[in-house]
Order: C-alpha cells, then structure tokens, then sequence
C-alpha cells in the first residue's frame, strides 16, 4: 500500500475533493465552448437588429421630411388665412361704414320725400281750389290780359296749354264764366285753316255771325267773347292783341300758380 492509498482510505472525502476539484477545474473550460455557440447564434440577431435600426431611422427620417413638410404647408396656409382674415376684416369695416353712410342718407331721403308729400298735398289742394274741373281736365281762367302767344306761353309753363273746346258741353261750361278770353285756337299757319294748339282741326266750331272774317288781313287768333248766344261765341281778332285767357290740363298736377 503505497502513501496515496492509505491517504484515499484515511479520508475518503479527499477523493471525492479532488473529483469535485477537477470536476471544477474542467468547468471554465466547458463554459468556454457554450459561448461560442452563443456567440455563433447572436450574430445573425445583430444583423437583424442593425438593419432594423436602419429601418426604423429611414422610417423616422421620412416621417420627419414629410411632418417638417407638411407643417411648412400649414404654416403658409395659416399665413394665407391669416392674410384673408385681415382683407375680410377691413372689407367688414368698409362695408359697416358705407352702410351707416346709407343709411343717413335714407333716413335725409325720407325725411325730402315726407317734405315733397305734404308740399305737393299743398299743391294739390291749391290747385283743386283754384282750378275748375269739367269731365276729365282742369281749367283756369286768366284775368290778366296777354297776347296770344304769351297767354298759350304761361299755360305751357303750368303743364297746361290753351284751352281747346271739343263738345258743346265744354263750350257751355266755358260760357258760364262769360269772359273776353283767348282759346287754342289760331290759323296763323295757314289762313283759314284753324287748328287747334294740338294741332287738331276744329271739330265742332262756335263761331258768332259772320266769323271768322280775318279783318284787315290780320286776325289769326280766336277769342271767346261775352255774346248772349252762348253756342255763337268765337271771333278772330289779331293775335297780337291782349286779352284774358284759360288754359286747360288733363293732368292732375299743375305747377303753384304765382
Ligand atoms: C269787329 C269785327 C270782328 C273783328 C273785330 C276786331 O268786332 O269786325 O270781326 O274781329 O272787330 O276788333
Ligand atoms: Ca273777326
């Protein structure tokens, strides 16, 4: 029995110490070949990882680009909105200005018109005063005394004309007022052709006995004189001769008599 013998039986722990020891010793070593399976295996995985890298900072570099874009977009969008919005605004305070403007001139423009409809319901009543009516006209009988063509001048200043007789009605109403007045009646265009100041011819004629006879070559105008026979009135007599007259109007308003 040899000293490593009696040492194994001494103690036989020792034995399976040194077992353990070796058992330990060899371990580093078997460690050692795990890792470099390991190692073999992860490459592929880091490759992965790498290019996934890339991948996501292509991605995020291309969302970028297109975010930094489109937000340039929005913010001249915004500008352009921005630039309308001011236009709108001052277009609105124009617009509220001109408005007001208008609406003082409405209110200027009503308070004319309210004006002109009391001064034409003056009107209207003077001229119902002062004006007679007979069927559908006015008639206004002058005192004054002008030629022909003065007197037909005033009558056309007042909307009217010199009065034109066309039934025996409207003689008989003119008759009433029994004055020396001229009517619109002349034949200074042509001798013996008498017209009316519309240019009408006479319809039915009121001439007195022996008229109209032209004396001396001169009497152009008719006059309706004051005869008794109220159906045998009118004379000529020269045009430039002054006498009342009256004019007549179908319109409803004739201007404020002076
Ligand atoms: C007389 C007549 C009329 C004439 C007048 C002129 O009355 O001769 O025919 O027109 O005078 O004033
Ligand atoms: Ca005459």
């Amino acid at each position: 029995m040899n000293i490593e013998d009696i040492e194994k039986r001494a103690s036989p722990t020792k034995v399976s110490d040194s077992v353990y020891l070796n058992t330990l010793a060899q371990k580093p070593g078997s460690e050692a070949v795990s890792e470099g399976r390991q190692v073999r295996s992860g490459r592929p995985a880091a490759v992965c990882l790498g290019l996934l890298c890339v991948l996501l900072l292509a991605v995020i570099t291309g969302l970028s680009v297109t975010h930094n874009a489109e937000r340039e977009q929005l913010w001249n969008r915004y500008n352009n909105v921005t630039v309308e919005r001011d236009q709108l605004l001052d277009a609105n305070s124009n617009l509220t200005l001109e408005r007001k403007k208008l609406q003082s001139s409405c209110e200027v423009l009503t308070r004319e018109r309210d004006a002109l409809r009391r001064n034409l319901s003056d009107y209207e009543r003077l001229f119902l005063q002062e004006w007679k009516q007979f069927g559908s006209s006015y008639y206004y009988f002058f005192n004054k005394e002008k030629s022909w063509s003065a007197a037909r001048q005033d009558c056309r200043e007042r909307g009217a004309d010199l009065v034109i007789i066309n039934s025996r009605e409207e003689q008989e109403f003119i008759k009433k007022e029994n004055k020396y007045v001229w009517i619109g009646l002349s034949d200074a265009k042509s001798e013996g052709q008498w017209k009316w100041v519309d240019e009408s011819p006479l319809s039915t004629a009121f001439w007195r006995s022996g008229e109209p006879n032209n004396a001396n070559g001169d009497e152009n105008c008719a006059v309706f004189s004051t005869t008794a026979d109220t159906l045998k009135a009118w004379n000529d007599i020269p045009c430039s001769y002054e006498a009342g007259w009256i004019c007549e109007s179908t319109q409803p308003y004739v201007r404020r008599l002076q």
